[in-house]
């Protein structure tokens, strides 16, 4: 299991048979690039939980019509729908309490001020080194609904904003407190990792599925996500990385 001491949860065809993560993929299915998916991934190898992938495309997204909204991830549990990848730690954690992601109701909060923080200090960084990259591995026939919901959500074009070298330096300075603070312990929530770990994780596993690296191996932020990453690997194979 990942990271526990114990040995995993022991799921027979039929549980394992039930459960379905809908996420996002490139023109390669198996390019998964989305950092919400990526997260629900870590928080499903955390809990032990196996699941059947379903890799969709930008102009695929009627296959989640039925979880009533238009993102992904959606994790399909035991006929339930849930969607947002924070709702799916909570969902997780009320389902399968074993191995805790978020804790209880203070903790929760904790992970949502880490969400919240990280969406301005590390996703808007990333953001500026990974738009060019992201044109260049979703499916052609993606590349016009990907453009303009974009520029719609940044209120500009994506050449405007798109900007490697500066998000470069916008994300050392971002996760400066962060490399201070995993200097002195293994994970972000001490001595095993948690949810805000797995916030995080998700965002640099976009990055990384990019073929993009913005923070040094030997930092301790690089040596805590190569952690984080192969752990996940030895459970679950390789991660597909794009080259460009
Ligand atoms: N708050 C949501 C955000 C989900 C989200 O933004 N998903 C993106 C992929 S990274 C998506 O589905 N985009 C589809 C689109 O823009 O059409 C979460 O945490 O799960």
């Amino acid at each position: 299991m990942f990271f526990a001491k114990e040995e995993p949860f022991a799921l027979d065809i039929e549980e394992k048979t039930m459960r379905e993560l809908y996420e996002l993929c490139g023109a390669d299915r198996e390019l998964l690039f989305s950092p919400y998916c990526w997260r629900v991934r870590l928080a499903l190898a955390h809990k032990g939980l196996d699941f059947h992938s379903r890799p969709i495309r930008f102009g695929e997204k009627a296959l989640i019509e039925f979880s009533g909204q238009k993102l992904v991830p959606v994790l399909v549990d035991d006929g339930q729908s849930v969607h947002d990848s924070l709702a799916i730690f909570a969902y997780l954690d009320q389902r399968y309490p074993e191995r805790p992601l978020l804790g209880d109701g203070l903790a929760a909060e904790r992970a949502r001020l880490v969400e919240r923080l990280s969406f301005h200090m590390v996703r808007i960084p990333l953001l500026k080194i990974l738009l060019p990259r992201i044109g260049q591995v979703i499916d052609p026939a993606d590349r016009e609904y990907f453009r303009s919901s974009r520029e719609q959500m940044l209120g500009m074009r994506l050449e405007d904003f798109a900007d490697p070298q500066g998000g470069e330096r916008l994300f050392r300075e971002g996760v400066a407190p962060l490399e201070m603070w995993l200097r002195d312990q293994p994970f972000l929530e001490g001595q095993a990792p948690g949810a805000c770990d797995y916030l995080l994780a998700g965002m640099l596993l976009w990055a990384w599925c990019l073929g993009a690296q913005p923070w040094a191996e030997d930092s301790a932020l690089g040596a805590w996500f190569t952690r984080i990453r192969l752990a996940y690997e030895r459970e679950h194979g390789p991660i597909r990385r794009a080259s460009f």
